[in-house]
């Protein structure tokens, strides 16, 4: 079942000094090659196991070490595969390492026994995403909804939506080879607009999942803005509790952008705060205003900071217009020094820290609940943008259907999305239509 007949290897474990480091071997020759250096022969074994031993080399010792031994298909890559455990030295693994391959392993590339692994078909493509995932996540939110994937209960999602597809197929199919069997249901356009909306309703709910999904695992940029001495920089300060902005009453201080990072219930918020926005003959200044607008345009979430005293907004039409596309919440600052609050205006203090109205606010704005922590999604760009193209194609199935267009038509739509599920999973060499489709129906001849 093997389709590669090289061993490779590579150090699993960072390059520096630690109690124990792990050496990754896989591949056809695993157990010959490392029993010509290993004080135990390990080929004849049948069943997963743990050896302990000593590692040697024309007469000199290497490590000793315990040698996890995994029998194919049963290990990560679907290989015979070797996880050898020795003293954390660098110099060891080095050492190790190149006698390996002096005895005919090969160095492996970057993340390749995980795309060993998709290709032996151990996992399929989201499992294999997932795995990068688990490693960057910073949050335990993210983590979690990393692993879910990494186990298979995103790509689960997928299933009954790509029985679904492949049932009305298979429908049209039936009607269009044998149309003289009269007791099998005739794919009725109505059925076919019924079920593929349906279909594309459950899609929806997937997409905004997975939206919210990428929100918790890759956190969100928000851009405080405002005219200058409303408190910009005092309220980053707040969010995160530190003193990382310079706070002045001199207006026009902060000039270039200053960030910092917050975890706001599992989100992590990359804070950005930016120069005032006035009109400045400063030359310095002009350059933090234009690098402000700089900041708003790639923000997926605008704080627009007033100063409840005078609230006033700048006059900048370029930014204004950005605006107009961009979530933005507007925040009244300052609240303790002013005696009436409007109705429907949101009162903070960044000098006091009172800011959990407008953390209130955020949470809502990123329309993020408990569940979504918790639900498995399909939550990178890639995974998405094809779920996308999958919508479209069974949007594009329902409105030739609607327009009485010809059943081999719908027909090549609905392939079409069943194509880009596959391919959403990267099961293009193991999956195909006619299987699924075919294996439903016993029609005789
Ligand atoms: N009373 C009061 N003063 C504030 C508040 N927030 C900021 N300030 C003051 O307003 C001035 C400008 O603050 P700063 O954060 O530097 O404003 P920025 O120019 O918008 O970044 C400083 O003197 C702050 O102490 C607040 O909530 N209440
Ligand atoms: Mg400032």
């Amino acid at each position: 079942m093997n389709l590669f007949t090289d061993t490779i290897v590579a150090l699993a474990t960072p390059p520096t000094k630690s109690a124990l480091a792990i050496i990754r071997l896989s591949g056809p020759q695993t157990f010959e090659i490392f029993s010509s250096i290993f004080s135990k022969d390990l080929r004849g074994e049948k069943e997963r196991g743990v050896h302990l031993g000593t590692i040697s080399y024309l007469g000199e010792i290497i490590d000793q070490a315990i040698v996890i031994q995994y029998i194919e298909p049963k290990s990560f890559t679907g290989e015979n595969l070797l996880e050898i455990i020795i003293h954390g030295s660098p110099l060891i693994a080095q050492q190790l390492i190149e006698v390996l391959i002096t005895k005919g392993a090969r160095s492996a590339n970057p993340g390749e026994f995980s795309s060993r692994a998709y290709l032996n078909q151990k996992m399929d493509l989201v499992q294999a995403e997932a795995i990068h995932d688990v490693i960057q996540a910073t949050t335990i939110e993210a983590k979690r909804l990393s692993l879910l994937s990494l186990t298979g209960k995103t790509s689960e999602k997928l299933n009954p939506i790509r029985q679904r597809i492949a049932d009305i197929l298979s429908l049209i199919e039936v009607n269009i080879d044998y149309p003289e069997y009269q007791d099998i249901e005739q794919a009725s356009k109505e059925k076919i607009i019924h079920d593929c909306s349906e279909i594309v309703d459950q899609l929806n709910t997937l997409i905004i999942e997975g939206e919210k999904g990428r929100l918790i695992k890759e956190g969100i940029k928000v851009a405080i803005i405002g005219k200058p001495n409303v408190g910009k920089s005092s309220l980053l300060n707040a969010l995160i509790n530190e003193e990382k902005a310079i706070v002045t009453d001199i207006a026009g201080t902060t000039r270039d952008v200053v960030e910092a990072e917050l975890n706001l219930q599992g989100v992590v918020l990359k804070i950005l705060d930016t120069a005032g926005i006035r009109q400045t003959e400063n030359r310095i200044e002009a350059i933090g205003i234009s690098k402000s607008i700089e900041t708003v345009k790639q923000a997926d979430l605008v704080v627009y900071v007033l100063d409840a005293t005078q609230p006033t907004k700048f006059e900048n039409i370029e930014l204004n217009k950005i605006l107009e596309t961009k979530p933005v919440i507007e925040v009244f600052n300052k609240s303790d020094l002013v005696a009436k609050h409007e109705a429907n205006q949101l009162y903070i203090s960044a000098k006091s820290k009172d800011i959990q109205p407008l953390l209130d606010t955020m949470i809502q704005n990123l329309g993020i609940q408990e569940a979504n922590y918790y639900t498995p999604s399909f939550n990178n760009t890639r995974q998405l943008a094809s779920l996308k193209q999958i919508r479209e194609y069974l949007q594009k199935a329902i409105e030739d259907a609607k327009q009485n267009l010809t059943t081999d038509l719908l027909s090549s739509s609905l392939q079409l999305a069943y194509q880009e599920m596959i391919r959403l999973l990267g099961l293009e060499g193991t999956m195909n239509l006619e299987g699924e489709i075919f294996s439903r129906f016993c029609i005789g001849k």
